[in-house]
């Protein structure tokens, strides 16, 4: 072996088991391998899981926050107004420089899979350009998708179309929307028919940012679920965002949910940029505006969790971490009951490997050895404290490393450690 975890904790097994890993694969997983390896991880009880997958963030757009101007009224809407401004500055080197940074500060999370759009309502395609680049450089540690996304519309943006044409042809993997952005219904309709279209056509799989409003009225969803059906795309076509949902009716909501289902929809939601994006429309009582995903989970959807902005003109915030985005999830989605807390981080690991598609992916001899150790020993208490990771394992190598902080209090003539562990 090449590397070895030794007493780890693994979600759905009792005890403790030692993972060996040979080349980029995991090997073998038992409760004691007899071989030895050249590097050796004692997990000493604390959980590890397969890789976080970071499912949706801007990456042409991190790390801009303030330039041109701060996002004052908070909304979506002055949000897209200035990172329409930002496009007209991007040059190539900047979009690469900041892509690559924050990429970094997901791998140090225990992210090795990350899907991210790029706004194509540029003449240029500058960022697209930009980021193919990037695809190639961070590929020997992470899978990266790229998802052509009209910002501002196809139908809505001078030559939309054409650009999104010309930008599947440069070879992203995945095809975007917006049909809530669009100016007119029409226009709306006409957005996700082409996305879905283009998807067909071009064996590429289809992530729509769609009714990410709190217009009850926004109901792009129940078309991208029948032209998934249409065309055959089960299980291939994403909705993002879909934060109206929480606004519609129940009648409504209910029949949406079911042809969800039929047409394998994949739901992500984006709770660090809608718990701040949503309601700034609303008097109180503000409106929470996430998708219904303890309803949709219910019902047997794939629903993920992205972190969707760090530090942009959209969310001011942000490490790059997918565990804040969980642990804000389960307040705003109130997943705090006990089965629904043992699942949460599933959302940004197995679930989120679903939506994309990543076949070598997951706890299991012969699959790719992209995994973490988290300083804590359950799914639970990782998404409770934020734990670190101790450890970042992607094809087979230690790509990351974090030392845990480590608490002292001194009291009633003791020193003692603190580790908020029960
Ligand atoms: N663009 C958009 O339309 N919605 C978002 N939440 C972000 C960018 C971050
Ligand atoms: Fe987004």
């Amino acid at each position: 072996m090449d590397l070895i975890i030794r007493s780890a904790t693994l979600q759905g097994r009792e005890g403790r088991h030692d993972i060996g890993i040979r080349g980029d694969r995991i090997a073998a997983i038992a409760p004691g391998l007899p071989e030895r390896a050249a590097r050796e991880i004692d997990a000493a009880g604390d959980l590890v899981t397969p890789a976080l997958v970071e499912i949706h963030i801007h990456l042409d757009a991190v790390l801009t926050v303030g330039d041109p101007r701060h996002n004052r009224s908070g909304s979506l809407f002055e949000g897209i107004e200035i990172w329409g401004e930002r496009v007209k500055s991007l040059t190539h080197e900047d979009v690469k420089r900041r892509a690559t940074t924050a990429l970094k500060w997901m791998l140090a999370h225990g992210v090795t899979y990350v899907r991210t759009h790029v706004d194509v309502c540029d003449p240029t395609l500058t960022a697209l350009q930009a980021l193919l680049e990037v695809r190639e450089e961070v590929a020997e540690v992470i899978t990266l998708q790229i998802v052509a996304f009209p910002q501002q519309g196809i139908y809505s943006f001078p030559d939309g179309e054409a650009l999104m044409a010309r930008a599947v042809e440069m070879g992203v993997d995945v095809i975007g929307g917006i049909p809530h952005y669009e100016w007119t219904r029409e226009y709306g309709e006409r957005d996700v028919r082409t996305a879905l279209r283009l998807a067909a056509e071009y064996d590429r799989l289809a992530d729509l940012h769609c009714d990410e409003t709190d217009d009850d009225q926004s109901r792009f969803l129940e078309l991208v679920a029948a032209e998934t059906i249409r065309l055959g795309l089960q299980g291939r076509v994403t909705a993002s965002h879909t934060t109206a949902m929480h606004s519609y009716n129940n009648a409504y909501a209910y029949r949406l949910i079911r042809w969800m289902r039929h047409a394998g929809v994949h739901v992500i939601t984006n709770p660090l940029d809608n718990a701040v994006l949503q309601g700034r429309f609303d008097a109180y009582p503000i409106r929470r505006g996430f998708t219904r995903v303890k309803e949709l989970l219910a019902n047997g959807i794939n629903v993920c969790i992205g972190h969707d902005s760090i530090m942009d003109p959209w969310y001011p915030l942000g490490v790059g971490d997918p565990l804040q985005a969980c642990f804000v999830m389960v307040h705003y989605g109130h997943m705090s009951g006990r089965d629904e807390l043992e699942t949460m981080l599933d959302l940004v690991t197995t679930r989120a490997a679903a939506c994309f598609g990543a076949e070598e992916y997951g706890l299991e001899e012969g699959k790719r050895a992209d995994l973490v150790l988290f300083d804590a020993p359950t799914a639970v208490d990782a998404v409770r404290t934020l734990a670190a990771r101790r450890a970042v394992v992607s094809r087979g190598r230690v790509v990351a490393e974090t030392r845990p902080a480590r608490s002292t209090v001194r009291w009633q003539g003791r020193e003692e450690e603190v580790r908020f562990l029960i």
